[in-house]
């Protein structure tokens, strides 16, 4: 097992991608290997993100853009707390293509409020930003690229009116369920009593359909996975060979919990340029978490980070939760 402090080279540390190097090989030099999946979103992962959101497998997007397209009067009223002038933070904001609709209903409503996209994406926060205006070019949107909580502090510091905070898309399932509490909790501590947050929940379902939406046919998802070794490789200098891994998924309905990795087909050794990893035949590396809920979970989750369940809108085949709740 490799010591962090030493495969680590100052500039590098130091750099742009300081973060990212760390984060990197602390995952890799980890007993059972590991990578954030954070890192997944660069230009060309984005794009394959996009694809996925297109496919037939994945079933999230096509749920949670029936709920807001269907439902959007009741969501804008659920999250308006009767106020006429508002902020809308929206965390992992993305391609922005679900939120519109409900951008769209309040601009209709005649309601004054200001769309703050916040995203660790820089190239998406563009896409979203000029989709968004030559739609609507009277729309008051301010982007903010950065991690969650500096920006959500940020936008929060900016006004004293009511907020409204936004993480659709499942984007929480990309946590374990305790830390999906904390970052709630601390969303919670963010914002003033009254306020409300709106986020998407992907339900427990069938598990053959929850597996098939993290492994399509058209191995989408495993470009998506691979792309984040291929990122390593032209950001960090690294020398992974894509070829030599395939993607895994597994889901335990007992957990809700959905992970993806990636299988080293052989033994071999990827060399960083200050770090040897070494892969056995059969080893994975952990790659990401996708967590599915029952209703009774989300509104247990409410509940413990200090808010109060105001509504929760599901598609008509229940596959898919955007729940309301009061600070
Ligand atoms: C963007 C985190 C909601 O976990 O469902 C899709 C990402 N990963 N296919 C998800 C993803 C593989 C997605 N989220």
């Amino acid at each position: 097992e490799q010591n962090v402090q030493e495969a680590l080279s100052p500039t590098q540390v130091t750099g742009e991608n300081g973060a990212f190097y760390l984060d990197v090989i602390q995952g890799l030099t980890k007993e059972f290997k590991t990578l954030p999946s954070k890192y997944f979103y660069d230009k060309q992962g984005d794009r394959l993100f996009q694809r996925i959101m297109a496919c037939e497998d994945y079933y999230l997007t096509r749920c949670e853009a029936a709920i807001i397209r269907q439902q959007r009067e009741q969501i804008c009223a659920a999250i308006q707390n009767g106020e006429d002038s508002f902020d809308i933070i929206e965390l992992g904001a993305g391609d922005g293509t679900k939120t519109v609709h409900l951008l769209d209903s309040l601009a209709r409503q005649g309601k004054s409020f200001r769309y703050m996209p916040v995203d660790i994406s820089g190239n998406i926060l563009d896409e979203l930003t000029g989709n968004l205006l030559a739609q609507n070019p009277e729309l008051n949107i301010q982007p903010l690229e950065g991690e969650y909580f500096q920006m959500l502090d940020q936008a929060v510091s900016l006004s004293s009116l009511h907020k409204v905070v936004m993480f659709l898309g499942s984007n929480i399932g990309n946590m374990p369920p305790a830390d999906a509490l904390r970052f709630c909790t601390r969303i919670r501590q963010s914002i003033r009593p009254g306020d409300r947050v709106l986020i998407g929940f992907d339900l427990v379902k069938d598990p053959y359909l929850i597996r098939a939406a993290y492994s399509d046919q058209q191995g989408i998802t495993k470009a998506f996975n691979l792309n984040l070794l291929q990122r390593i490789n032209s950001e960090l200098g690294a020398d992974f060979d894509l070829d030599l891994f395939d993607h895994y998924c597994s889901y335990d309905p007992l957990t809700g919990a959905c992970k993806s990795y990636l299988v080293s087909q052989r033994k071999h050794t990827v060399t960083f340029p200050n770090a040897d990893i070494h892969f056995s035949e059969g080893e994975c590396i952990w790659m990401e978490i996708s967590q599915k809920y029952t209703l009774s979970q989300i509104n247990q989750m409410a509940v413990d980070s200090g808010f109060e369940p105001v509504s929760t809108f599901t598609d008509s085949k229940g596959w898919f939760a955007d729940v309301v709740w009061k600070a």
